[in-house]
């Protein structure tokens, strides 16, 4: 006798392994530009923080500078939080003024 849940296999279970298998919601950790921080600084959390190239740390560093913030990574918001927070306190361990936020990616 076949059980209640095993009804309709092909309905709710597949259903439900469909949502298990969804991506989870991304986060753009933005760096933003001010006065005081320098340069080689800058390049230095873009490749220690977020695994840049230094070509690539220097890249966006400039556009920074240049329009004022960029994308340092994207990732789930955890992570995201998590890496902001370690980049606003070695900022201020090392007595310089980089902010940076997180920031939702549409669904
Ligand atoms: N504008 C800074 C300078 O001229 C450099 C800088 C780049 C600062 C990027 C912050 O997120 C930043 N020294």
């Amino acid at each position: 006798k076949k059980k209640q849940s095993e009804k309709g296999g092909s309905g709710t279970a597949t259903l439900e392994r469909e949502l298990a298998v969804e991506p989870p919601p991304m986060y753009s950790v933005w760096l933003l530009n001010d006065d005081y921080t320098p340069m080689d600084f800058v390049v230095e959390v873009l490749e220690q923080f977020f695994a840049l190239s230094i070509e690539q740390a220097t890249q966006v560093m400039l556009t920074i500078h240049h329009q004022g913030q960029a994308v340092a990574g994207i990732y789930p918001k955890d992570i995201a939080e998590t890496k902001a927070q370690q980049v606003i306190e070695f900022s201020r361990h090392n007595e310089h003024p980089l902010l940076c936020h997180v920031e939702k990616k549409p669904d």
